[in-house]
């Protein structure tokens, strides 16, 4: 068997995670969009290790780069049998950090190599996917690619349009695929045995605990609302204070209100505005329309559903006191996602024989398991990022953590059960 040195291991995952994140649409940060340039550039380099690794490498309709290992009894020309999926994504928020998503994918080449470079056949075929959508920086729906490898992509998301007005149809044209092979893109169940997805925490606990791996539990339920405000553009010079329907103003009101109500929920839930839209910007007009985006999430659906429908009647609240115009739309609604038992004992006991203590904890972000939930049993498992601090070019996983959560994964991969 190649070597399972953590060290040797964490080096080969740092390496491969400054090039990746050389390959940016900006000069002087990292930005890495959906069906982009970046996002082919980026591809290729995953392709390339994924080959060097003795992987079989292939290329859905959504552009999911996939490295697969055969089973024993597909090498030995009987059927696949059962899959183990290892995967997360290369695509990056605005000004991102190099390891969201990308540890994940270089994490599962690195194990899938450990067993092709020993030509070590197992009872389960490995595939490893580099998914291209995580963020939903580009358009406004995210997950697609990974809900096509899980049978859940829906049609309409063709229809959704980015910044510049291009279609997911369009791009995913020019990317070179056809929509059309979207369907084929999907596993069925009765083929997959399971997804696993190593992650940096984005999160303190690890490093609060002392920690470089634990073992996620499940992954925040999501509600998107976008808040859209009425009111009346004007002169910022000559309309009295008390004359004026300024929507921005109701904005800003809102995104307080907000937060307060997820302050007040001690920890149950959390909610962030990242987004608002002023339609007409200038520093001497009043807002006229002004659209925000509110991201909640907590560990219970339950608490999320409630705080939705208080917030829903606080911001009506505002507008009517303001006589602004309101529109307030759901544009996502995802359940919490559990981990299953089995994935977090095995992950918990590959921590252990790497020396770790299985610490277990609950996921805020989102990830692609939640889409590869919907097909398999799915689970995760942490690695400590520094400060915990993520979506911001400070993240960072030490080499000696990456080389642990490799050297962790393939105990996993051993330990496995189709
Ligand atoms: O929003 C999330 O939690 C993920 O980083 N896309
Ligand atoms: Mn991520
Ligand atoms: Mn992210």
């Amino acid at each position: 068997m190649a070597d399972l040195d953590p060290r040797t291991l964490g080096e080969r995952a740092e390496r491969m995670i400054l090039a990746l994140g050389a390959i940016s649409a900006e000069p002087r940060r990292l930005t890495r969009q959906f069906l982009s340039p970046e996002h082919r550039r980026a591809a290729d380099l995953v392709g390339t290790w994924m080959k060097a690794a003795g992987l079989d490498v292939t290329e859905d309709a959504l552009g999911t780069v996939r490295g697969h290992w055969a089973s024993a009894g597909e090498a030995a020309g009987r059927n696949t049998g059962k899959r183990l999926l290892i995967g997360s994504h290369i695509d990056t928020v605005i000004d991102a950090g190099f390891y969201d998503g990308n540890l994940g994918v270089v994490a599962g080449i690195l194990a899938a190599e450990h067993f092709a470079k020993a030509g070590k056949r197992l009872p389960f075929a490995l595939d490893v996917l580099a998914f291209g959508d995580e963020e939903g920086v580009r358009f406004p729906a995210t997950l697609n690619s990974s809900r096509a490898v899980s049978g859940e992509f829906r049609e309409a998301a063709l229809d959704l349009k980015d910044a510049d007005g291009v279609t997911l149809r369009e791009a995913i044209l020019r990317y070179g695929k056809d929509p059309a092979d979207i369907p084929a893109a999907a596993f069925s169940p009765d083929e997959v045995a399971g997804y696993v997805e190593l992650h940096i925490e984005q999160g303190p606990v690890l490093e609060n605990r002392n920690q470089p791996l634990g073992v996620v539990t499940a992954i925040a339920g999501q509600s998107y609302l976008s808040v859209e405000l009425m009111g009346e553009a004007g002169h910022a010079g000559t309309v009295p204070m008390m004359m004026r329907r300024d929507a921005l103003a109701g904005a800003a009101e809102i995104v307080l209100q907000a937060e307060r109500m997820a302050r007040d929920s001690r920890g149950e839930v959390v909610a962030t505005v990242g987004v608002v839209t002023i339609s007409a910007p200038a520093t001497n007009v009043i807002a006229g329309h002004v659209v925000l985006i509110i991201d909640i999430r907590s560990g219970s659906d339950p608490a999320r559903h409630d705080f939705v429908d208080r917030l829903k009647s606080a911001i009506r609240t505002v507008a009517d006191r303001r006589h602004l115009g309101l529109q307030v739309t759901q544009t996502r609604n995802v359940a919490t996602t559990p981990c299953t038992a089995a994935i977090q004992d095995g992950f918990a006991a590959a921590i252990a024989a790497t020396g770790g203590e299985p610490l277990r904890l609950a996921s805020g972000a989102g990830h692609d398991a939640t889409a590869m939930a919907r097909l398999c049993p799915v689970g995760m498992m942490f690695v400590r990022c520094r400060g915990g601090v993520s979506h911001n070019p400070a993240e960072y996983a030490s080499p000696g953590d990456m080389g642990l959560a490799v050297a962790a994964l393939i105990r996993f991969i051993e330990g496995f059960k189709a």
